[in-house]
């Protein structure tokens, strides 16, 4: 752990270390000063939980970048896709008095007090992935995505797909979460004037579980000729759904169509198998840039307040060529 701020007694220890030139063994003094090289950096990083393929890979990648061997010492914290329990793990990290945290927010709502608290603690946070409602001067930075492009880019390609009537069912992913608050705009605001209705709209909490028996509420609701087109906020909901039609005795992809974003390995394997007709990439792989945003906040160093990853988008000729040489 560095030490950022020094008591009484750790700065006159640190003034006779300083003296004395004694260090640890790599040659860096143990009363880190913030930013110094060789201190080991002990990060907080509060993950949201392993509700998705996104999220193993997101979390992935952040494990292999906040290494020992990158210089980091990682308390992991992942909440369940428990808002309360991921705020308890930050305060946690306050406690343990980290050098820095990092938080996936489950939701965009609810983080002012504890990001105020970790200020108040002179510890830095980096967002990444989702954002937060609190004002920005409570978090050092934000890497992620741009979730109303996402949205949009679906939107897009359902605009110009379905000209006739259709009639649309929405699996929104986490309540209250900023890719499902996002997501939803984008889409509604690219679908605008076409001849797309939305039948119904229902959480299915960004996992296959939640996507499978919502879908399956749906079809009970509408039958399979009464849904032309899902909109899945994730691959995995859209994964769900794909079960819950086959059951119905429909084919995904042709007798309902199903447009999704994330482009996770087993999302782009359906859209290959004609099960899914279209998917918008939202990359999990946050963790370099993530680390990168630690070690520069500890140097002192300034940084962007935001940091935005580019996405593409996949119909299923472009699947099959990407497909072999996907990372996640
Ligand atoms: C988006 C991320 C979302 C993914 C889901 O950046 O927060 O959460 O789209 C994941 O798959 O669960």
């Amino acid at each position: 752990m560095r030490k950022r701020i020094l008591s009484g007694f750790a700065l006159l220890g640190a003034v006779a270390l300083a003296v004395t030139g004694c260090s640890s063994s790599d040659g860096s003094s143990d009363a880190g000063n913030g930013g110094g090289s060789g201190d080991v950096i002990t990060v907080g990083f509060a993950q949201t939980g392993s509700e998705s393929g996104w999220r193993s890979a997101n979390t992935e990648s952040m494990k292999t970048a906040f290494s020992k061997d990158n210089g980091f010492d990682l308390v992991f914290n992942a909440a369940d896709n428990d808002p309360a329990a991921q705020i308890a793990a930050v305060r946690s990290f306050i406690n343990q008095k980290v050098d820095a945290i990092v938080i996936a927010p489950i939701v965009e709502d609810g983080w002012d007090d504890v990001l105020k608290e970790a200020k108040d603690a002179n510890i830095p946070v980096i967002l990444e992935d989702r954002t937060v409602t609190a004002s920005d001067d409570l978090y050092a930075s934000w890497v992620g995505l741009d979730f109303k492009l996402e949205g949009q880019k679906a939107g897009e390609w359902a605009k110009e797909t379905f000209t006739d009537p259709t009639k649309m069912v929405v699996l929104e992913g986490t309540t209250g979460s900023a890719p499902a608050n996002d997501r939803a705009e984008g889409f509604d605001s690219a679908i605008a004037g076409s001849s797309i209705e939305k039948i119904d709209s229902q959480t299915g909490d960004f996992t296959r579980d939640g996507g499978k028996s919502v879908m399956e509420g749906f079809l009970q609701k509408y039958g399979v000729d009464g849904i032309d087109l899902v909109f899945a906020h994730n691959d995995d909901m859209a994964l769900g759904a794909i079960e819950a039609i086959e059951a119905a005795g429909a084919k995904p992809g042709t007798d309902i169509k199903i447009v999704s974003i994330d482009a996770v390995h087993d999302g782009m394997q359906a859209l290959v198998d004609g099960k899914i007709n279209y998917i918008v990439e939202c990359n999990p792989l946050l963790g370099e840039k993530a680390a990168a945003l630690v070690k520069d906040v500890l140097a002192g160093n300034s940084v962007d307040k935001r940091t935005i990853v580019e996405d593409q988008a996949f119909d299923q000729a472009a699947a099959e060529k990407a497909l072999p040489d996907r990372k996640y």
